[in-house]
């Protein structure tokens, strides 16, 4: 199975994308975490990219689609993937359709989460609170929600038009979302306890 899980910074995509790659047998793809690799690995890319994120803009299409292209060269993404954090905007969405028609294997959900804003920020204080990311002071926090509005957002129109959106109520416990997210792809949630 092939999934976008799109929605704004805090909107529980990573979390959720953890928690499907169990569920489904998928490789969990995400294009921040391939950053934070590259930066906690002072590679030339990561060097570029920290900061942009810093800063709560986006980094370059190309460098994300060359990193996203080898990601979904690897082998467990064989049995199928969920992309968590691209495409983040309508560019983004062009080339990855381009990539999967050329690899001979097109999206078959697309899952947008909806968050409303100030639980985004709770969210996000949350994590800075705990984890300490740099991007998730107030003030980037802000930027980043900028940015999804004016860039991502056109994103969900974009997959809107042809039909191939559905949205799930991203509000309540993990595993609630869990099983609507589930529900939304055909499937019955099952875990252990
Ligand atoms: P990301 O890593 O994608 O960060 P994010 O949008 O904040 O989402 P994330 O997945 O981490 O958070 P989640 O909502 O799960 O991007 C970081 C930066 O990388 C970007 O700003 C950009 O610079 C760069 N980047 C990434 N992809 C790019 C691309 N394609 N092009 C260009 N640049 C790119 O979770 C947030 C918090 O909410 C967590 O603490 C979690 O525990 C909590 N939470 C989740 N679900 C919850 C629930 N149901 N109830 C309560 N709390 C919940």
């Amino acid at each position: 199975m092939r999934i976008v899980l799109l929605g704004a910074p805090g909107s529980g995509k990573g979390t959720q994308a953890a928690r499907l790659r169990e569920a489904l047998g998928v490789a969990h793809v995400s294009t921040g975490d391939l950053l934070r690799a590259q930066v906690a690995a002072g590679t030339e890319l990561g060097r570029a990219a920290k900061a942009v994120m810093e800063a709560g803009q986006l980094v370059s299409d190309e460098i994300v689609l060359g990193m996203l292209e080898a990601r979904l060269g690897e082998p467990d993404a064989a049995a199928g993937f969920i992309l968590d954090g691209y495409p983040r905007n309508v560019a983004q969405a062009r080339a990855l359709d381009a990539l999967l028609a050329r690899l001979g294997r097109p999206l078959d959900h697309v899952i947008q989460l909806d968050v409303d804003e100030a639980l985004l920020f709770d969210r996000l204080a949350g994590r800075a609170a705990a984890e300490g990311r740099r991007d998730d002071n107030p003030e980037t926090v802000r930027q980043r929600l900028r940015v999804y509005a004016e860039q991502t957002a056109p994103v969900i129109d974009f997959y809107a038009a042809r039909g191939a959106l559905k949205r799930v109520d991203g509000v309540g416990t993990i595993d609630e979302v869990l099983d609507r997210i589930m529900a939304a792809l055909g499937k019955t949630a099952v875990r252990a306890g």
